[in-house]
């Protein structure tokens, strides 16, 4: 989030980011956003008796400030079909793996245990499926020999903070298309 908040403001996009929203008051990206001039709201998820509740009073929040589009940067928690939909073709997420390998949480100790030589990150538009949406770009990095949870998710970190702004842009600037499943970027 910190990072797609500064390349907007480095690189004078033409969009502002309009408010940042957590389901947590302890969420250091708040503080962050406060410190940048940028509204904030917590939507505290432990106080909504489900998963619907919660997710018809973050959506009511987010339309308060009728953003073009919702941007997934941290966030922890499934949305419900409903609340996806609403946000369709809208709504990008940032997954720390190469998708579809390696879907939800762990990611890093997955492709530890898997094996693999490369790893990454996927920023997708999200879909009701879980790790499962359109993709717009990704980004592989080794996994080096000695690699822990840690030290593999810190490369992959560092692309992230590359390929989540450019995305972002991307769709800003009106270059990217979905048709059947797939984006293409102009
Ligand atoms: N919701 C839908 N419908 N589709 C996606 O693709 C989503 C999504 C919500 C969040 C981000 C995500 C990731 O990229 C994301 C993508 C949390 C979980 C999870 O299991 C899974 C995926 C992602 C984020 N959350 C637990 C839950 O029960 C709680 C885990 C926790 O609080 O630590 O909601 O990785």
């Amino acid at each position: 989030m910190e990072a797609i908040v500064r390349a907007a403001q480095v690189g004078k996009w033409p969009a502002r980011v309009a408010a940042i929203i957590s389901n947590r008051a302890d969420a250091a990206g708040l503080a962050f956003a406060s410190a940048n001039g940028i509204a904030t709201a917590v939507v505290p998820s432990k106080d909504y008796p489900s998963r619907d509740a919660f997710d018809v009073a973050l959506q009511a929040e987010i339309d308060r400030y009728a953003p073009d589009l919702v941007v997934l940067a941290g966030f922890m928690r499934i949305l419900t079909e409903s609340f996806v939909r609403h946000y369709e073709g809208r709504m990008l997420n940032i997954h720390p793996s190469l998708l579809p390998s390696f879907k939800g949480l762990h990611t890093h100790q997955q492709a530890l245990d898997a094996g693999v030589k490369l790893h990454g990150a996927t920023v997708h538009f999200v879909t009701a499926e879980l790790d499962h949406g359109p993709i717009v770009a990704q980004a592989a990095v080794p996994v080096e020999e000695g690699d822990t949870e840690d030290t593999l998710a810190a490369r992959v970190l560092a692309q992230e903070h590359l390929i989540y702004p450019q995305a972002v842009r991307d769709f800003i600037e009106g270059r990217l298309t979905i048709s059947q499943g797939r984006v293409s970027r102009a």
